[in-house]
């Protein structure tokens, strides 16, 4: 029997895009580096408290004229990858697309912008890859109910408050994802804690569930959504960039992770890692059933570092000799 998983097993391999915001920020607020040691750049609204509106106007280092989503899906193939997972609102709750729910996204902070999700899908559909998107769903820095995983700006939201900002947003929201831009090959949510160590109830998760298999039937779901794997909803688990390795034997699994240490683009990176180094954790995920999906992090005006493109080249000129597909 078919299972909803089965093209995604069979892929082994795929691209992850962490673009938004904080892409023009490069890690930097007003010459400060990020305030925390975990450097990462798509944290820099939260980590050096930048007012949402502020924070807002980085939309316009975006270079719109240079920005071409074909060109990471072109990357993605020679890579020998077959599917690509955007995030479509990280925890900023910055929206890539048109939303029309709120005001947060391009179209209300840079007249020339344009709805990248739809391109993106546009040259997956054209270039045969699948498409996913990442959804930050407990965790929201703009909304003022949406939730921070330290209780740090969060203290006191209460859980009708936490429901108004999952009713008005983050229902209506994957609703236009799974809706606008053709299939959706899978929902990639993030927090990596149970939902019951959090505000987040397991009522509100399966709302989502529903409307997924409603809307998008065989739309897969990861772990993070916050239940646990044994759920029979839950199409694959996400293993964290550390536990690579971790067999798992029973339900399907994929380890996101990066080329660099940030998700984000990070102007001061240097912690890259080898092409021979992404290799080996390439076949040590597939050799115990596994996919690793490689994150890019994309600048403001869609072009990537050197050290990206170079490795993900080498990756596909090694899979088209030694790879099966
Ligand atoms: C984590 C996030 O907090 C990071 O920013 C990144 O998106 C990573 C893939 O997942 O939970």
């Amino acid at each position: 029997q078919e299972s909803r998983t089965d093209w995604w097993t069979d892929a082994r391999f795929g691209m992850f895009i962490h673009w938004g915001l904080y892409s023009g920020a490069e890690g930097l607020w007003k010459g400060e580096k990020i305030r925390h040691f975990n450097n990462y750049a798509e944290w820099i609204k939260y980590r050096n408290r930048i007012p949402t509106e502020e924070y807002g106007k980085l939309a316009e280092r975006f270079v719109w004229d240079d920005i071409n989503p074909e060109e990471w899906v072109l990357l993605a193939k020679n890579a020998g990858m077959h599917y690509i997972t955007i995030t479509a609102k990280h925890h900023d709750g910055f929206a890539l697309w048109d939303t029309k729910v709120g005001s947060y996204s391009f179209k209300n902070y840079d007249p020339k912008s344009r709805d990248i999700i739809a391109e993106l899908a546009d040259a997956c559909k054209k270039h045969d890859m699948k498409l996913g998107f990442y959804y930050s769903h407990w965790v929201d820095w703009e909304h003022p109910y949406g939730w921070d995983h330290n209780r740090e700006l969060t203290k006191d939201l209460t859980d009708a408050q936490f429901d108004q900002y999952w009713q008005e947003k983050v229902i209506p929201q994957i609703q236009e994802l799974l809706t606008n831009y053709g299939d959706i090959a899978m929902l990639w949510f993030d927090m990596w804690i149970p939902h019951q160590q959090t505000i987040v109830k397991e009522r509100q998760l399966r709302q989502i569930i529903d409307m997924v298999r409603e809307l998008q039937p065989a739309c897969l779901i990861n772990s993070r959504l916050g239940l646990p794997v044994s759920d029979p909803e839950i199409d694959f688990e996400t293993l964290g960039d550390n536990q690579l390795g971790a067999v798992y034997q029973n339900n399907p699994w994929q380890t996101p992770g990066t080329i660099a240490h940030s998700w984000g683009y990070h102007a001061l990176e240097n912690d890259w890692k080898s092409t021979n180094q992404l290799l080996q954790a390439l076949i040590n995920n597939v050799s115990l059933n596994g996919n690793f999906m490689l994150n890019i992090g994309p600048r403001a005006d869609g072009s990537l570092p050197y050290e990206s493109i170079s490795r993900l080249e080498d990756m596909g000129k090694w899979l088209a000799i030694n790879g099966e597909s």
